[in-house]
């Protein structure tokens, strides 16, 4: 069998923008004191007046010049940076949420199509937008001169067929990065990338594609699935399609992230009076909702039956799942567990059923961010 066939079929038809600000809490915060332009600006407690407490949330590229990074100890920063340079000024989440909402706001005028990453990032499938647009490089460059005019703030973007490659892409280049990966140049560009820029790849996996003489993308292409399969399981497959520029994965809007639940439901005339057969209607709604859920990325944590009788009466009954699941089969051994819990509705006669799934958790295999502290 040809191993390629395990990978699924690219699709270079989308159209995508990943856009990222610089340096963001830093930026807003030079915006307001202008003054500390030259200085190393770093956002966090100044460790020096809070016992020595405190961590960086970012600093300014002047900062970063030093070697000062988010997450390190502010108490570092303090080490790395000539006193005469150094200035600490404490977060202020409210107006960071209120800059990031209006360039949201300027995302939405391009396209509803839009999926937040944090305060300071989103991706944009501007493949149909509101604008009528065909140039998806024009869109992204219109947003970023956007910003950088109404806001005052630089951000980079990278523009793709996918949300892997745009976001390798705005990545690339910043600060003030415009970055471009047409499906001819994918390969190329992943090839000449260090395998710590992939996403997922954690110290643990990176040290041990090290000791597969893995360093960067071209060493990642050259390794079979089936090795990184073996190895990595589903985040090694997932590897193996990043290397060859394959990500499937969809931009999945706010609203839907920020929807509660996805449920099927069907009335029966005449009712139901075979267990068999209301539980293979359970059984083919559990399929649905498998296929809804992997459309968007979620697992769902808890699964609710609705059930109601010839006597119009309704029961609703839900259950956790021991883990979060996208997998129709576990779906349906809760689903069943309830639906055998009512007592009754049988024996009336079955007039509804439903099943939703519910609670739901975004896979997501970006580094986690450290916004809510
Ligand atoms: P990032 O986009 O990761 O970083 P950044 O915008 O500061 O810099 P870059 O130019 O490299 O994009 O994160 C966005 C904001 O999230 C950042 O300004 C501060 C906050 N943040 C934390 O509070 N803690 C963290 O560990 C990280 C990574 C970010
Ligand atoms: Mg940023
Ligand atoms: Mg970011």
């Amino acid at each position: 069998m040809n191993k390629e066939n395990l990978l699924p079929q690219n699709d270079i038809h989308r159209r995508i923008i990943h856009l990222d600000m610089d340096a963001f809490y830093a930026s807003v915060e030079t915006r307001r004191h202008p003054e500390y332009k030259d200085k190393a600006l770093v956002v966090g407690q100044d460790p020096r007046k809070n016992h020595g407490h405190g961590v960086v949330a970012t600093c300014n590229y002047v900062a970063r010049k030093y070697g000062v990074h988010s997450a390190m100890a502010g108490i570092q920063a303090v080490r790395l940076v000539p006193k005469d340079k150094l200035v600490f000024v404490p977060p202020d989440f409210k107006t960071y949420r209120s800059v990031s909402a209006q360039i949201h706001s300027f995302m939405h005028d391009i396209t509803d199509r839009v999926e937040s990453v944090a305060l300071d990032e989103a991706y944009l499938d501007v493949t149909h937008n509101k604008l009528g647009e065909e140039s998806t490089v024009k869109l992204a460059l219109n947003l970023q001169k956007r910003i950088r005019t109404e806001v005052g703030l630089n951000s980079s973007f990278g523009v793709s067929y996918n949300k892997f490659l745009a976001k390798m892409g705005s990545e690339y280049a910043k600060p003030f990065g415009r970055t471009v990966i047409l499906p001819s140049e994918a390969k190329q560009f992943l090839g000449i990338q260090k395998i710590e820029k992939f996403p997922g790849i954690g110290p643990k996996t990176q040290e041990q594609l090290h000791e597969m003489d893995v360093y960067t993308g071209a060493d990642l292409q050259k390794v079979d699935v089936i090795v990184l399969l073996k190895k990595f399981k589903k985040m090694g497959y997932i590897l193996a399609q990043h290397a060859r520029g394959i990500d499937l994965s969809p931009v999945v809007t706010d609203s839907e992230v920020n929807r509660k639940s996805i449920g099927i439901e069907r009335t029966y005339e005449p009712a139901i009076f075979s267990q068999d057969e209301a539980l293979s209607k359970i059984r083919a709604y559990c399929d649905y909702l498998e296929k809804e859920l992997k459309k968007r990325n979620f697992r769902a944590s808890t699964i609710v039956l609705k059930i109601r009788n010839n006597d119009f009466e309704t029961a609703t009954k839900r259950r956790k799942l021991s883990k979060p699941s996208d997998d129709h089969l576990d779906f349906y051994e809760v689903a069943r567990e309830l639906f055998e819990s009512t007592h009754g509705f049988l024996e009336d006669g079955i007039r509804l059923l439903g099943v939703t799934a519910t609670d739901f958790k975004k896979e997501n295999y970006q580094a986690i961010n450290l916004f809510d502290y």
